[in-house]
């Protein structure tokens, strides 16, 4: 007889930890299927910034102690034009919320840990997943594993699985609007184990081209650069990036540079994306599977987190009342957080970013950036966008 669970989640990133992690302390039963190797997942080097509504969420599902130990407070974000470095603090205008950072590969460590000590089942390694019946009531998914074809029933499927998954693949096209763009540049990142450059994280505006100095400790770094998204890698030495990236920060900054070996280099690809609606049947998507954001401001991870919060609730309400409606509340509920997080990143994304070298972009970026430190309207915006809106 095939094996039977509540909830299938299809995806161990993130998102699919910590909904397996919420569900599991709900009592709610629930499978992971994930198609990469736990080490695969365990050693992906993404997002370093945490919003406060984040912490706290990983706080409440039992996965926040080391996080409350190591994250580093950040009380201001910094944004360079050319020569020039402004700062716009956190805190004093957002009721005390602040970011913390704290790399993606350190979150995943901590859910994976806390679903093991649980003893909540993943299985990794899963090929060739496909979902069924989600548009009835009884939806299963088939998927190979170690060579052996395996079936799981269940109430509901949670498609957790990125951008490049298999569940929204698997909506008719008449059933879901998609809305994106292409950026028409990609970051090179790269990470060393060096002292940061800078207490607080730095965007970069430069004739070159965008810069980002971020870290993941205080002996740890995370730089990145604006490139061609078709750039081979390996053209990229060490020292071809260090001296790139000290060319467009500002000189001050330049000079404080430390530099040394990288642990890791990687080009990534710029895009906004949103799939509409989040649901249908009894499948729900989250995260990078739902949407995407371009890097910039550090949302991804933390509107899957966002995703995820009201999700759990929308199940529990699913299972506790017997109750379909909280599938489309769901939706409803998380697009309208979506589409404000999108604007965000696209605006900081244009801030900071140069398209075409119009002298008159330019100018308006830099009044914009006038705009955000001079005025406390501005500063507010921007401090109230970065710390993260309410859930
Ligand atoms: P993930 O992390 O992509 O996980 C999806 C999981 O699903 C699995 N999967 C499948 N499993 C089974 N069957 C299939 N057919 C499957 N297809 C895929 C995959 O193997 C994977 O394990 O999505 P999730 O969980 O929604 O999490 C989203 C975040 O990873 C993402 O938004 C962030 O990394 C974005 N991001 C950042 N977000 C932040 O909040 N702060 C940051 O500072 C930040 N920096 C970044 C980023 C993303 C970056 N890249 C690489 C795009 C910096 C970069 C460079
Ligand atoms: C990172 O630390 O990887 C990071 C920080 C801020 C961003 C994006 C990425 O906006």
């Amino acid at each position: 007889m095939a094996k039977r669970t509540q909830v299938v989640i299809v995806g161990a990133g993130p998102s699919g930890l910590l909904l397996g992690c919420l569900l599991d302390r709900a009592g709610i039963d629930n499978i992971i299927v994930e198609r990469q190797t736990k080490d695969h997942v365990l050693a992906r080097i993404r997002a370093g910034i945490l919003e406060q509504t984040s912490v706290d969420l990983l706080t409440s599902a039992g996965a926040g102690a080391r996080l409350a130990v190591e994250g580093i407070a950040h009380h201001a974000v910094n944004i360079a034009f050319d020569h020039k470095l402004v700062s716009v603090p956190l805190g004093a205008t957002t009721n005390g919320k602040v970011v913390t950072a704290y790399g993606q590969t350190e979150v995943t460590l901590d859910l994976y840990n806390l679903r093991a000590a649980g003893g909540g089942q993943t299985i990794y390694s899963a090929e060739n997943v496909e979902i069924h019946d989600f548009d009835r009531d009884w939806p299963f998914i088939r998927f190979v594993n170690n060579g052996k074809a395996e079936e799981i029933a269940c109430d509901l499927i949670a498609g957790c699985d990125g951008y490049h998954g298999v569940c929204r693949a698997s909506i008719p096209d008449n059933a879901i609007t998609t809305y994106g763009q292409v950026y028409p540049f990609g970051w090179l990142g790269l990470l060393a184990d060096t002292p940061p450059v800078s207490n607080e994280v730095i965007y970069a505006n430069n004739d070159r081209g965008f810069a980002l100095c971020s870290m993941r400790s205080m002996t740890r770094s995370r730089y990145y650069i604006q490139c061609d998204p078709a750039d081979n890698i390996e053209r990229w030495s060490d020292d071809a990036f260090w001296d790139e990236l000290r060319r467009r920060l500002p000189p001050e900054t330049a000079e404080q540079l430390i530099t040394g070996p990288s642990l890791e280099k990687s080009i990534a690809p710029l895009r906004s994306f949103v799939a509409e609606p989040m649901h249908f049947g009894r499948l729900l998507l989250a995260g990078d599977a739902a949407h995407v954001v371009p890097p910039t401001g550090a949302k991804g991870l933390n509107l899957a987190f966002s995703d995820i919060y009201y999700l759990h609730q929308a199940i529990a309400r699913f299972f506790a009342d017997n109750d379909s409606a909280a599938l489309p509340h769901y939706s409803r509920q998380a697009l309208a957080r979506v589409w404000k997080t999108e604007r965000f990143s696209w605006y900081l994304t244009n801030l900071t970013h140069r398209f075409n070298g119009d002298p008159f972009e330019q100018k308006m970026k830099e009044a914009e950036l006038d705009y955000i430190t001079a005025s406390s309207a501005g500063r507010l915006m921007m401090a109230e966008n970065y710390v993260g809106l309410p859930l």
